[in-house]
């Protein structure tokens, strides 16, 4: 299905339906997906890196050297207080491609970062107040869910995913039914520079495009079987969480896994972005849209592991793609937590979404960012930042991982 989400019952679908009834379909897709977007840092996506740039990346860096310890923004005055892990010990094996966290209570959320090497723009309000949360113990995939994963899982189940469904007539009345097409968003990078202000000079919309065929339908997943899954919205992800005995990580239990037991870091590995100038996450070198020069080794998606892990052994929870939490979003949830007004014991945030900037929109969260991610333009790949995005849109940067209870 397109990117634009249905309406909730309060709320008319009367821009997307009046511009479907009157625009070329596409071209509003794109410019309505551009735009829910937009806000969240979605970045478009680059095609996949070449071969030879895929085979140019390094080798995991030993995560010791470039481990940093907390340093002024673990002060209390900035509202981070050190991590209180859990000590109780896995009660069995790490499940297959999964590793242990701890649990236990932590300070979640984000300094404003501007002004610091690589801040960005931003001042990420949404991640404030920084305040104490607790999470139980759990299991986390390591990495984020691979095309060969969910491969598994349509193979076994024969699930089609929301991009691969075209939009239903009675969400887009007056629409041309010729007009109600298949696809997902995919970015062209355009060859010149351009301004940051107009998104729809890097956003397409692409008819066919999908988890399958993530450039449109002569692309195909063949030789990309390690990449992160992309083109996913929050249905699909559910779906193949349930599927695996699975869930989606709460926004909390993401962060805390993130941090892998440390306290206030701007990075999930220190606060350098590029620690004895190491590369330690796949996102954008290089003039935003126009100019990717694939320094840290990728120009796209990367297979997943490419770069070192955090210190509970999970990998690209900065940057590569975006992962869904199971988690509405609303930009007042520390707020209301910090009041009392939502839980902060094992928080699984609010009861509905809310977005001053789409409302009517509804919208999960989204962390970590992805290989688009620049402080030119978005800098969440900065641990604490919260993302968020159309409970029905996938894009060719969004993907997910999932966690397991312990029972
Ligand atoms: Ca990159
Ligand atoms: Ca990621």
């Amino acid at each position: 299905m397109p990117k634009i989400s249905p309406p909730s019952a309060d709320t008319p679908p009367a821009f997307a339906s009046s511009l479907l009834a009157s625009t070329p379909a596409l071209i509003v897709l794109a410019i309505i997906a551009a735009g829910l977007l937009w806000w969240g840092c979605q970045i478009a996506l680059m095609p996949a890196a070449s071969p030879a740039v895929q085979a140019s990346g390094r080798p995991a860096l030993p995560v010791s050297s470039a481990r940093q310890q907390p340093t002024s923004s673990t002060n209390p005055e900035s509202g981070f207080l050190p991590t209180n892990p859990a000590s109780s010990p896995p009660p069995r094996p790490a499940p297959e491609g999964m590793v242990w966290v701890p649990g236990g209570e932590f300070s979640i959320g984000c300094s404003d970062p501007r002004g610091i090497p690589h801040g960005g723009t931003n001042p990420m309000a949404d991640a404030r107040p920084i305040h104490r949360v607790t999470v139980k113990s759990f299991w986390m995939d390591a990495t984020e869910v691979t095309n060969r994963q969910f491969e598994a899982f349509v193979t076994a189940t024969h699930y089609v995913t929301v991009a691969e469904i075209p939009p239903r007539p009675e969400d887009f009345p007056g629409a041309p039914a010729e007009n109600l097409v298949a696809g997902s968003i995919v970015f062209t990078p355009p060859d010149r520079p351009v301004g940051l202000g107009d998104h729809l000079q890097w956003w397409r919309y692409v008819p066919g495009a999908n988890w399958r065929h993530p450039f449109g339908p002569a692309s195909s997943i063949q030789g990309h079987e390690d990449e992160p899954v992309v083109h996913i919205a929050f249905p699909d992800a559910q779906a193949y969480a349930d599927w695996a005995g699975k869930r989606l990580p709460t926004e909390a239990e993401w962060e805390f896994a993130a941090r892998g037991g440390q306290a206030g870091l701007v990075y999930p590995w220190g606060n350098q972005f590029r620690p004895e100038g190491r590369w330690m996450a796949n996102t954008w070198q290089g003039r935003f849209p126009s100019e990717n020069t694939a320094a840290d080794g990728f120009t796209g998606i990367a297979p997943v592991r490419q770069f070192p892990p955090n210190d509970y052994g999970l990998y690209d929870m900065s940057g590569n793609v975006w992962e869904w939490c199971a988690d509405w979003y609303r930009p007042d949830t520390y707020q209301r937590q910090q009041l009392g007004e939502l839980p902060t014991e094992n928080p699984t945030g609010p009861d509905t979404s809310f977005d001053p900037q789409e409302p009517g929109i509804p919208k999960r969260v989204q962390r970590g960012g992805s290989f688009l991610c620049t402080d030119q333009y978005c800098s969440r790949y900065i641990v604490g930042t919260r993302g968020k995005g159309d409970v029905t849109s996938g894009c060719n940067h969004i993907g997910f991982r999932c966690v397991q209870d312990v029972h």
